[in-house]
């Protein structure tokens, strides 16, 4: 039986890092696997850091109006990530090319992942295609999740591995971060309310800590709120208690090294959660934002899902807005609680299988 196959992803990049951030991840562990993968993708600007060096079998292909076909033999897997709509000249040539070759041709639309109770109800379920060139065919929607009944998470099989052999005082030092007795913390986020007050109670804290920011809307916005307390109250920061480092944008490798040398971090969107739960360190997740409020449940949902203790669950909601979290100080971080949280929850994650062996199973049955 065959098993290894084309892929053809189509990523649209909305906003931020994670439409592309997740879609190489999945190229790249695809293609560690035996799998051919082109991704199609309208802005790949952010590869450029992200993943400078790309990946054997992994072909980056941009998504060009029309699409450039000529050159191009249709694969065996048309995955389309979070709903974006393929190219209607692309699949009116796949399915010319399936037909052909006698395939039956697999189409699968990957989600956006989420720990609320739908995703166990949607995960696989097939949508007829009524219109364009793939009418009659049948795409199947696939979702991430933290279930057994779900699609699973990312995990590529060397993680553990790469993760046993990290040396967290090299990395600092290669990054010219000091690697003292200070309390780190990596902070990744957008532009949270509750910034100022996480700044001002680290400063006024008993123990030094060292803030990592990385590059982007994060080190802006701790930019701005620092330029506005200066201005307010000078000494804010008097006993020097935080510290902070700006940080360069890594690459996909470089930001796990950061999440594993710190001791707490900040993630936001999809592909940093998952990163930050395999990480093992407490995490607290900036999810991104609806306009109607949607993402609440969702932060609920997961947070429900890891049995967050409460003093987590009340920074998850300053730290997202949540209406009525109020606009006290915050309390003091209770990492070693905390910490007990997210190894459970990535212990559980872990006897799961990820969502790349469980996309090759699907095209199995389905191809
Ligand atoms: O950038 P994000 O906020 O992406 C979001 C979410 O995916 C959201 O669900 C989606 O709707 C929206 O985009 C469009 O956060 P996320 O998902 O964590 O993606 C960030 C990616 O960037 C991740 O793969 C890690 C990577 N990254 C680096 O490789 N190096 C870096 O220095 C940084 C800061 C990030």
């Amino acid at each position: 039986m065959k098993t290894d196959w084309t892929w053809d992803i189509f990523c649209r990049v909305i906003d931020n890092y994670g439409d592309i951030g997740v879609c190489w991840r999945l190229a790249v562990d695809l293609a560690s696997r035996g799998q051919t993968v082109r991704l199609w993708v309208d802005d790949a600007s952010a590869l450029a850091w992200m993943a400078p060096s790309g990946a054997p079998g992994v072909e980056v292909r941009p998504w060009t109006q029309p699409l450039q076909l000529a050159d191009m033999l249709p694969g065996d897997v048309l995955l389309e990530a979070f709903g974006c709509e393929v190219a209607p000249e692309f699949i009116a040539a796949w399915v010319d090319a399936a037909r052909l070759g006698g395939q039956k041709p697999c189409w699968i639309n990957l989600e956006y992942l989420s720990a609320e109770n739908f995703v166990e109800r949607c995960h696989g379920l097939p949508s007829p295609v009524m219109a364009g060139p793939g009418r009659g065919l049948t795409k199947h929607f696939f979702y991430p999740g933290f279930t057994a009944a779900t699609g699973g998470l990312l995990r590529e099989p060397e993680l553990w591995a790469r993760q046993a052999a990290f040396e967290p005082a090299r990395w600092l030092a290669q990054h010219g971060i000091p690697a003292g007795a200070e309390r780190r913390i990596a902070l990744f986020c957008y532009e949270p309310p509750a910034l100022r007050a996480l700044l001002l109670a680290l400063a006024s804290g008993t123990e030094k800590t060292r803030l990592l920011v990385t590059a982007g809307r994060a080190s802006a916005a701790v930019l701005a709120v620092i330029e506005q307390q200066n201005s307010s109250e000078p000494l804010w920061n008097r006993a020097g208690t935080l510290s902070i480092s700006y940080l360069p944008t890594l690459t996909q490798m470089d930001f796990d090294h950061l999440l594993w040398a710190c001791d707490l971090n900040f993630v936001r969107g999809e592909d940093s959660l998952v990163r930050a739960l395999w990480a093992g360190k407490p995490l607290v997740w900036q999810i991104y934002p609806q306009s109607d409020g949607a993402h609440h449940a969702k932060l609920d949902a997961f947070l429900d899902l890891i049995k967050a203790p409460d003093a987590l669950r009340a920074l998850h909601s300053r730290w997202n807005d949540v209406p009525g979290s109020g606009s006290d100080p915050l309390a003091p971080l209770a990492l070693a609680e905390w910490q007990a949280c997210i190894a459970n929850a990535r212990a559980a994650q872990y006897q799961l299988q990820d969502l790349t062996t469980q996309l090759l199973g699907f095209v199995a049955k389905n191809h």
